[in-house]
């Protein structure tokens, strides 16, 4: 048997080797008794201290354990917080940063806008000013064309062709128109006479000069006294140089038709149909424009 001693010179409890508790009150009978009572005693008070410890232990174990919690939960967030506060601080300064370039990318296109609608501007100003330059050289050199092919060879307000001068009155009055005789009578006095036409070239050149020369709306109206008649045997058409017009070639169709028993004299005008056929006959009384022809010097 082991003996265990908890008080030194005390009333000792023995443990046999199976455990069961065998105090010396059997062993030594009553005279061990009153030692029992404070062996008890100190059993309890030392129970009462530990039960206080155990308490306090329980407490402080408590304490610890909700600032452990505590700290790792602050542990645990501090870092997400500041992550996520730095993120969003980068976010932001990347916005500012984007919104930075977008608007000098912005200005940029404004600049380059206004740059390029000034040169736009420019440009066209400048063509403008090129097809201007443009006419005012056509226009001078048909000056010069016509100063070349008239100058010392026709007489002011008349137009050339090959080696004769032609004279439209219109270019000299729209208003004032003639009959055939009258108007034969002004050529002469300028020292020509109605026109003779000798080619298909004079033909479509007198024709087509007089294209702008109109006073009606009517196109009869607009005609042009010419050198041919049949005046004095009706049905022959002879040009006043006695040269006698055998064929058709430059009559409109239909004509020369004689109506009424009174047309004797030949007028021309312009057709956007065909230069070759702008002849007819009228009354020699009517008033016409004329052209007169003569040989350039
Ligand atoms: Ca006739
Ligand atoms: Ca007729």
């Amino acid at each position: 048997m082991e003996k265990v001693s908890f008080v030194r010179n005390a009333p000792q409890v023995f443990f046999n080797s199976a455990g069961y508790f065998k105090s010396r009150y059997k062993t030594f009978g009553k005279a061990v008794y009153g030692s029992n009572r404070w062996v008890l005693l100190c059993l309890g008070l030392l129970n009462v201290v530990l039960l206080i410890v155990a308490v306090s232990l329980g407490i402080k174990c408590a304490k610890v354990k909700e600032s452990s919690i505590h700290v790792t939960h602050s542990s645990a967030t501090q870092p997400t917080s500041e992550y996520l506060h730095d993120n969003h601080s980068n976010v932001i300064e990347a916005g500012e940063n984007l919104k930075k370039t977008l608007e000098t990318a912005i200005k940029n296109h404004t600049l380059l806008k206004e740059q390029i609608e000034q040169k736009k501007s420019i440009n066209d100003e400048n063509q403008r000013q090129v097809e201007t330059l443009r006419t005012e050289k056509t226009n001078l050199q048909a000056n010069i064309s016509a100063l070349e092919g008239t100058c010392g060879k026709c007489l002011p307000g008349w137009n050339i062709l090959n080696s004769s001068c032609y004279f439209f009155s219109y270019l000299e009055s729209s208003t004032v128109k003639k009959n055939w005789a009258d108007s034969r009578a002004d050529c002469v006095r300028r020292g020509a006479d109605l026109v003779v036409i000798d080619n298909q070239e004079e033909q479509k050149f007198v024709s087509d000069s007089i294209q702008n020369m109109k006073t009606t709306t009517n196109r009869w109206g607009n005609g042009f006294w010419i050198g041919i008649t049949d005046v004095h045997s009706e049905g022959t058409w002879t040009w006043i140089n006695n040269v006698t017009m055998l064929d058709r070639r430059y009559w409109m169709d239909g004509e020369p038709n004689n109506r009424g028993q009174k047309e004797d004299c030949g007028v021309i005008l312009y057709s956007s149909i065909s230069p070759w056929k702008t002849m007819f006959d009228g009354p020699c009384h009517y008033p016409y424009h004329w052209v007169c022809k003569m040989d350039s010097r």
